[in-house]
């Protein structure tokens, strides 16, 4: 089956191992590299979104300790190594309460002139349902998801491609940025992206084995806990697509927001022994129980570290002596 979660920057000459990893089929569909040099942020754009940046950042102080790592629970996917459940050691570490917003990511553009993968190679992954009709008809389908477009000028500023801004979404979480990009702004503010283990060890906010960082059931009352896909996927949402606030719903029990749900979020290391892509957790606003149930606890996807998705971004963390 196809999958929403990661597709790679990497065409479709260069065919995943995984089943559910999905490639462009043709490279001539990609955008000419003629084409491939985008232009940054206006200025304009760049200071009012550098300037809704919060003063502080901040970050949950964990002590650590040894938890049940995983799932092999009936919601868990074997292929993507969910499982087997172990019991890993974790040190203290702190981890940021939300992802890296578009604000912050600004202020670091701002005061570097750092340039995502995306603006550098031109083009980055969107969510069809996100483009106008034009946009959706001009770009490259990705094969076997076709919910997916190669779109042109898509990168954080303009997560849409041309004729987008991420004005009005200062404090949504940053996307469209690869693990290179993240990992150039953990640096900046001397953090780094959470191992796989602090990430989980957070996301489950003190609970043992439950698929959700608030417990068992996905939606208490009836009400939703997370930004994920309402609706029939891909074609015919009963609510708005897309990422909301970094901090909308309420966190979980260390006081960590969304940590499931609306953005993927960039974690440390390689997918597998033998699978050197890098690994991302926690599920996005595409994943929907029909198709896709990575919006769990033990979930996690993989994609190359230099490829950028409209719904993957990602969150701090630092070592605590
Ligand atoms: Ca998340």
């Amino acid at each position: 089956m196809a999958s929403c979660c990661a597709s790679s920057r990497r065409d479709g000459t260069e065919v995943s191992p995984l089943p559910a990893e999905a490639s462009r089929t043709d490279p001539s569909e990609a955008d000419s590299p003629a084409t491939a040099e985008a232009d940054g942020p206006d200025s304009r754009l760049l200071s009012e979104l550098a300037a809704q940046a919060p003063e502080d950042l901040t970050m949950v102080g964990l002590a650590g300790g040894r938890f049940r790592m995983g799932s092999d629970d009936s919601l868990a996917y074997p292929e993507d190594g969910e499982g087997p459940v172990r019991e890993v050691e974790v040190g203290s570490f702190a981890i940021a309460a939300t992802t890296v917003t578009v604000a912050e990511f600004a202020a670091f553009v701002e005061a570097t002139g750092h340039r995502t993968v995306a603006e550098r190679l031109g083009d980055s992954l969107v969510f069809a349902g996100l483009l106008a009709p034009e946009s959706r008809a001009a770009s490259a389908a990705v094969a076997g998801a076709p919910w997916w477009r190669q779109v042109a000028g898509a990168c954080w500023h303009r997560p849409e491609g041309r004729g987008s801004s991420a004005a009005g979404r200062a404090d949504h979480p940053v996307t469209h940025v690869s693990r290179l990009d993240a990992e150039a702004y953990a640096s900046w503010v001397g953090a780094r992206v959470p191992t796989e283990a602090e990430w989980e060890f957070a996301a489950r906010g003190g609970l043992d084995q439950q698929p959700y960082p608030w417990g068992a059931v996905r939606e208490p009352g009836g009400r939703p806990r997370m930004n994920t896909f309402q609706g029939v996927f891909p074609d015919a949402p009963s609510a708005p697509v897309g990422t909301v606030p970094a901090r909308a719903f309420d966190p979980n029990g260390y006081g960590l927001h969304n940590m499931t749900g609306n953005v993927w979020e960039w974690a440390a290391g390689a997918f597998g022994p033998d699978d050197d892509r890098g690994v991302l957790r926690g599920g996005s606003y595409m994943c929907h129980d029909s198709y896709c149930r990575r919006y769990r606890t033990s979930a996690r996807t993989a994609t190359t570290a230099d490829t950028s998705l409209g719904h993957a971004g990602f969150r701090l963390a630092v070592d605590v002596a």
